[in-house]
């Protein structure tokens, strides 16, 4: 029998401007430390374009006006079976002004200067391929939070 549990499906949306990406520091609960992009949970009723606009406005003060689905990503945690199923997007368009929120306080960086050691373990593999506009699948499964154990990774 197969034990794993269904993913729970995730949204993850990030802006780019120029040589810019924007990215949040999470400043509460799961990657609680980290910078990210903005997203969450989709919600019953829910399809995930929605969630993705929902969460990156509630997160960023950004409303995304177009989106591009990049890639979806499997994760899988040891430790707790969980699984997770993100999917990024790229926002095009957005309008309203960066605001700071109690879950993320929101920045721009230079794309050569993305602080991945203050990231989750994963994105130094697929940020590059997202940031060269390519769309990409992969897997990573992690032993905790912290240690990423394996991994595959395809542009499609
Ligand atoms: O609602 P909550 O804040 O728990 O949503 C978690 C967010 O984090 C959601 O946008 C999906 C995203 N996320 C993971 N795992 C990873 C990861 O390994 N890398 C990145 N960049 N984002 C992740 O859940």
């Amino acid at each position: 029998m197969d034990t794993l549990s269904k993913p729970k499906i995730l949204t993850l949306c990030l802006a780019k401007k120029d040589e810019m990406i924007l990215l949040g520091m999470k400043k509460r609960g799961f990657g609680e430390g980290r910078w990210n992009g903005f997203g969450g949970k989709v919600e019953e009723g829910e399809t995930i374009i929605e969630a993705a606009i929902r969460e990156m406005e509630e997160e960023s003060g950004l409303k995304a006006e177009e989106l591009e689905e990049k890639g979806i990503i499997l994760f899988h945690f040891l430790d707790t079976g969980k699984l997770l199923e993100v999917h990024i997007f790229d926002v095009l368009k957005y309008s309203g002004e960066i605001t700071e929120t109690e879950e993320m306080s929101p920045k721009w960086f230079n794309i050569r200067e993305i602080p991945f050691e203050k990231m989750w373990a994963d994105d130094i593999y697929w940020i590059p391929l997202f940031l060269n506009g390519d769309k990409f699948n992969g897997k990573f499964v992690f032993e905790n939070n912290d240690k990423l154990l394996d991994y595959n990774l395809k542009t499609i």
